[in-house]
């Protein structure tokens, strides 16, 4: 079992080395696919190890509870300015713990309790904090939900598409204070502007949840909604690839109100160590190797997408046009479950995640779909050759998923080509 080269300091403790070397020969020996995970630089990891994590620093930069935040003010300055240049924002807010936190700090900003919000039903590929049953969200706020039209046979019309009309209708009908646009599970670019159309028509404001897209967002392959939307959350550990933790870009008129309901609203004590490798992360975005990295994502799932349908899966919405690709698997078998799918590629050296399909008959634990991305094996340095090997690796143990000496040769196959793909052997940012 090879070493982590991150756990010198911690060599005394035995236990938790073993963990890490387990977790390290996990991460790169075997292929990396799920959509919301990505590789960070060595340089975000050695931030998030700082002895930042040391500093009590409630409130925010000149406004803080504790003494001693000198050089902690400056970390936290220095990281909403990267933020605010990167995405061309008038204010950014880096300490959310969270996706989900930065979710709620905007929904506790900026509607009333019980007020009702827009946004993408859980199945149809949003958010739990966009309403979810399960989640608290719906309990504080009325939530209507949305989602996306028939799936149609129509090559040219496929369907699984954000349905705009239901949108306006529902905003119409509910008179929300407040719409959100993004998804967690949707294979499609996201246009802003007929989101802040309805807004704009009903008199809501118009939040969009980037996470993500931020990092696509940052590299200019995707349209960039901070124009169009009063506020932007996401989280920065996608394919923003920094670590993991939320942020939220608003237009001024709303950054006390954000500030507050983060601090002291939500939560207590930033996370300094987080957000200084949140600063790291945002100036790397910044850099011309990054727009080619974001580049590479989506051409990279564009092929990938296209050797899974050459596989016999069906893709939702029969293409991608983001990072990741949302498969339906029944068409591929109509007896393998998004769940045993899972579970079988788990065995042969392939992470991904179970998704639900839209108007999946199958409940979310079980599920009919398997969601992949391109991120984290991107940065690894794979490209589209490698991803058409991938689909074929993952047909192949789909179909042989009873047959334990053939999952043994795929994982063989993985480990080889995760071998010559290391991303901390070649990291350049
Ligand atoms: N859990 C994240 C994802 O995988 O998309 C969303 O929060």
């Amino acid at each position: 079992m090879s070493a982590s080269p991150f756990d010198d300091w911690i060599a005394h403790d035995e236990e938790i080395v073993e963990l890490l070397a387990r977790e390290w020969e996990r991460q790169t020996t075997t292929l990396q696919l799920i959509a919301s995970e990505n590789f960070t630089s060595p340089a975000v990891l050695a931030a998030t190890g700082s002895i930042l994590t040391n500093k009590y620093a409630e409130g925010y930069p000149g406004r803080r509870y504790y003494g001693g935040n000198q050089v902690v003010d400056e970390v936290e300055d220095l990281a909403r300015r990267r933020l605010v240049a990167l995405f061309g924002a008038d204010h950014a807010n880096v300490q959310p713990h969270s996706g989900a936190n930065a979710n709620v700090a905007v929904y506790q900003a900026l509607v009333d309790p019980g007020a009702t919000i827009l946004a993408m039903r859980l199945d149809q590929g949003g958010h739990l904090t966009h309403g979810s049953p399960v989640s608290m969200t719906s309990k504080a706020w009325h939530f209507v939900s949305y989602g996306v039209t028939p799936r149609s046979d129509d090559p040219d019309q496929p369907g699984e598409v954000i349905d705009f009309d239901n949108v306006r209708e529902l905003a119409i009908a509910h008179r929300p204070a407040l719409i959100v646009a993004g998804a967690t599970a949707y294979a499609r670019r996201i246009d802003p502007v007929p989101f802040r159309e309805i807004a704009d028509e009903v008199g809501a404001l118009l939040m969009f949840d980037s996470a993500h897209v931020a990092g696509l967002v940052a590299g200019g392959v995707h349209p960039s909604p901070v124009p169009y939307a009063d506020v932007v959350t996401f989280t920065t550990h996608k394919t923003l690839r920094g670590p993991r933790g939320g942020a939220i870009v608003c237009r001024e008129q709303y950054a006390k109100a954000i500030d507050s309901a983060v601090f002291p609203g939500q939560q207590g004590g930033p996370l300094e160590h987080v957000i200084a490798a949140k600063a790291v992360a945002f100036r790397e975005a910044a850099q011309p190797s990054f727009a080619r990295y974001a580049t590479r994502v989506v051409t990279n799932a564009r092929a990938f997408a296209a050797a899974l349908a050459d596989q016999g899966f069906r893709l939702v919405s029969g293409a991608t046009e983001n990072h990741m690709v949302l498969v339906d698997l029944r068409q591929f078998d109509p007896d393998l479950t998004g769940k045993t799918a899972q579970e079988v590629l788990d065995r042969a050296g392939i992470t991904t995640n179970r998704n639900q399909i839209p108007y999946d008959p199958r409940s979310p634990f079980i599920a009919s779909g398997l969601r992949v991305g391109t991120a984290a094996q991107t940065t690894a340095g794979m490209g589209e050759g490698e991803f058409v090997t991938i689909a074929g690796l993952m047909a192949r143990a789909l179909r042989h998923r009873d047959d334990d000496a053939e999952l043994a040769r795929v994982r063989e196959d993985v480990a080889q080509l995760c071998h010559d793909f290391n991303p901390y052997a070649t990291f350049t940012g």
